[in-house]
Order: C-alpha cells, then structure tokens, then sequence
C-alpha cells in the first residue's frame, strides 16, 4: 500500500508549500522530509514501507497508541450527530458536558470546572489572562506577574512562549511580553553544587521564594511550570523541590499552576503530574493526552477557589474560541479517556511498565556514550557524552557545534527507532500502551542506534 507513495514528488511539494514548525527550511529542502503515512499501535511506518518504533508517542501526545477503532467510531459517529456548535451564546453540547465531568472527577479534588482550548498554547494563553482577571476581581489588580522558569516550554502563542523559557524563541518576535519572569530551572544533573538531589531541589525551590521578595509578593500572580521538563530535556525534579515550590506559593498567596500538556493523562503513572509530586494546584493546562493527539483538544481545570471568584464576581469573561468546547474533540477525548481506564494503564504505569522501563533503560548506562540516564514513569532521557565519569558533572561534553544529538536522532531513525535530542541528551516518552516485550525491542534498538553513533564518532575521530 505504502509503496505506491511517489516519496521524491512529496517532498518536492512539501518543500515547495508546506512551512513546518520549528525548521530551517533550507535545511530540510536539502534532505527531505520523511513522510508519515500510517501508525499502529507503537509503530509507524514511511512512505518508504519502513517501519519505525515510535518512542515519543507522535509528539508526547499519542498515549494509547495509533489505529484506536473506539475513538475513530467516537469521532465519526459525533461529525454525523453535530459536527460542530460553538458554546458562547448561552449554549452546550453533550460531549463537552459529559468530558467537563470527566476530567473533573480523574482530577485531584479541588477542581471543578474545566475552561476548553483548541491546544496547550492557548490554554496558557488562558491561563495568563484568568489569573490577572482573578486577582482583579479580588480587588488586587497589581498582582499581575506571573513566575515560570528558563527553559520551560510552555507553547508557543505570544504569551505561551513568553511563559516558556526558551531564548531562542524569545529572541524572535520581541518576547516576552510583560509582566512574565523567569527563574532558574531545578536540573541537578548541570549543577555545580556539591549536594544530594533532595537537598538541590529545596535550593532550587529557593528561586522562587527569592524572585517573589524581589518583586514583592503583592506584584506576584502565579507561578507556573511543568511537573517534569518535557521539551526542555526530561527534566526530572525531587519530590522535595515541587513540596518546597507548593509551600512558597501557599506563604506568599500565589497560585500554583501545574502545565500538565505533557505530564497529564498517565505518563508519570499518576492521572496527573502534581499527582505524582504530591502538589495541589490551583489550575491545571492539559492537551496532548486528553485526545492522545487524535483530535486537537486542549483546555484548563480551575479549582473551586479560582472558579467561584470567576463565576460569583466576574461577570463577562472575555475569553474564548471558536473551538472552545468542540463536540468531536470532546467526543476523541472521552474514547480516548475510556480506553486509558479500561486498559489500566494509568496503574500500569505506576507499578509494572513504569519501573520495568526504568530498570530497562538504567542498562543503557553501561554504553561507553552514556554519561547519565534517568526515568521517571514513561519518560526518559539520557546523556551522550565524549568520556564518562561517576558524575554528570565530571564528564567530558561534546562540543555543542558537533551536535552529536541530532547525529544520533539520525542513526536512531534509521535504525527504526524514533527519539528526541535536546541538545547532547537524548529523550523518549513512548506510548503508554507498552509491553515489556515492547520495551524490551525499544531498548535494543536505542542501544543499536547508541553503536552505530559510537561507530561514526570513533571514525570522525570525535571520541
Ligand atoms: N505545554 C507543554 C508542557 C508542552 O509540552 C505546550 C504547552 C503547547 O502545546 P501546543 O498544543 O500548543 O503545542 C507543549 C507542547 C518538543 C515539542 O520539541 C514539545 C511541544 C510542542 C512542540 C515541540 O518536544 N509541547
């Protein structure tokens, strides 16, 4: 079936028409865009017919694994009911009732409502301008800075990649905008500090409390950021780090926001990240895993403190889209939310496929390229570097301009394996869906992919 793709006149058109996110356009003309043309389960497959085990889950999104029947019949059986009707003018659909309800009670206690995006950009978006206009409301309108970190991501939307910490994306389009800051993001691994992980994420935590002194707790909004830092590398946090930021915001009254666009929906095996932390805040982003990405949907839970202040005194709020709300996503999502309950993977995560990844991936560690590897429940990352040390921090490094992450993003896809570089570590978030024998086959082609790097590396004399 896949053979009749003519591969070459694809990617001529696609280069000729297609702007795609985040690529050096020039770059990409000159080899060409590998195309896509079927997934199932945790495979995909190319134009070419050749098969890929797909380890980041299409873009940390497709958690219960591709050709899902359910959802398909989901969204096939609501576009012949009601494609679509906007919720603005004093009315509803059922699906986006029936998922308001849902997500409510798979979230932790205190939230009650659930604001509809068309993605996690916008919900940020949402985000950024329901907490301004709820301290309005109270009567505090000078609290309006929100706190995130540097190298967040958060999307990529004016305010989403201002709440983001990613220089690159500042540095075009005159971001930030105001009124968003940034501090230091926890990585123990890049730290000089000569302490236990425990220990680094309280100093870490610190940051924060600091940034708030500094401009003064009644300026301060909210603070946002991503249980684990997904985009930014695999970032993985102490249970002590996210306990101290919770106990900050608590002190100086300001709201804790959990982006859990990524780690929402069971890919730490907890519903949500702030599950696994231990942490209760006071809004939630999600996208991504609420629909596993077979139909755009995003959106924010409020909690009861934030939404009756919205719903008690706020009279309009001028906010929404188009597709705020939209039957069919909202039908995707609540298939896709069935099959993740049935199939147990949430606790599947948690107690068996979870740490039999970690334990798994910890063998990779004994690859002469790899300098550090962590897990934390299906998300994973490693470090390549040019000589190994007991610690992260007494490696030797690559030089940044070798890029030898994207030259082992590469050799990982040609050897059918999909992986992520960020910089010199390598990441996977695969689908939640995962056999061990499926693990088992993944960690066998990252560390084949691990070789023949090492193989190109010797022969360019870099190691
Ligand atoms: N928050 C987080 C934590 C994300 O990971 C967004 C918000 C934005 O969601 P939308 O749906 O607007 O894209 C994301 C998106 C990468 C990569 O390179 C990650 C994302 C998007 C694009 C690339 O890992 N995450």
């Amino acid at each position: 079936m896949t053979s009749r793709i003519d591969t070459i006149s694809v990617q001529q058109a696609d280069s000729l028409h297609y702007m795609h996110p985040f690529t050096d356009h020039a770059d990409l003309a000159c080899r060409g865009a590998r195309v896509i043309v079927r997934g199932d389960d945790i495979y995909l497959w190319d134009s070419e017919g050749k098969r890929l085990l797909d380890g980041m889950s299409g873009l940390w999104c497709v958690n219960v694994g591709y050709g899902r029947k359910a959802i398909a019949d989901a969204v096939h059986a609501q576009i012949m009911q009601l494609p679509f009707y906007n919720s603005f003018f004093e009315t509803t659909n059922l699906p986006a009732v029936e998922l308001a309800q849902k997500l409510v009670s798979l979230a932790p206690p205190q939230f009650k409502r659930v604001f509809y995006t068309g993605s996690g950009s916008e919900a940020n978006d949402t985000i950024v301008r329901m907490v301004r206009y709820y301290w309005e409301l109270l009567g505090a309108p000078e609290r309006q800075v929100i706190i995130s970190r540097q190298n967040a991501y958060h999307g990529s939307t004016m305010a989403g990649a201002s709440l983001g910490g990613m220089s690159e994306m500042h540095a075009q389009g005159g971001l930030p905008i105001p009124g968003i800051v940034h501090i230091a993001q926890p990585n123990y691994i890049e730290s000089e500090q000569d302490v236990s992980a425990e220990e680094f994420g309280i100093n870490a935590a610190y940051c924060l409390e600091r940034k708030i002194l500094e401009l003064g707790a009644g300026k301060v909004a909210a603070f946002i950021a991503e249980p684990v830092q997904g985009a930014g590398g695999v970032i993985i946090p102490s249970i002590s780090y996210w306990q101290e930021i919770s106990r900050i915001c608590k002190k100086y009254g300001v709201l804790l926001v959990t982006d859990e666009v990524i780690c929402g929906f069971g890919r730490l095996g907890t519903w949500f990240g702030c599950d696994y932390f231990g942490v209760e805040p006071d809004l939630m982003s999600f996208a991504k895993g609420v629909t596993s990405g077979y139909v755009p949907l995003g959106g924010v839970l409020v909690s009861s403190g934030v939404a009756d202040v919205l719903a008690l005194k706020g009279g309009h709020f001028n906010h929404g889209f188009t597709y705020s709300g939209h039957p069919v996503a909202c039908a995707a999502a609540l298939a896709n939310l069935r099959i993740i309950e049935e199939e147990g993977l949430v606790a599947r995560v948690r107690t068996d496929s979870g740490p039999y990844l970690a334990r798994q991936f910890a063998t990779l560690g004994n690859h002469p390229l790899v300098g550090y590897q962590d897990s934390c429940g299906f998300m994973a990352g490693l470090n390549l570097v040019k000589r190994k040390a007991d610690r992260m921090r007494d490696c030797v490094r690559f030089e940044k301009e070798q890029e030898v992450g994207m030259l082992c993003r590469r050799y990982m896809f040609d050897n059918g394996m999909v992986m992520r570089a960020v910089g010199d570590r390598m990441i996977i978030a695969p689908p939640l869906t995962m056999t061990h024998a499926q693990i088992d086959e993944m960690i066998a082609l990252i560390g084949d992919g691990l070789d023949r790097t090492l193989r190109e590396l010797r022969h360019r004399g870099w190691v």
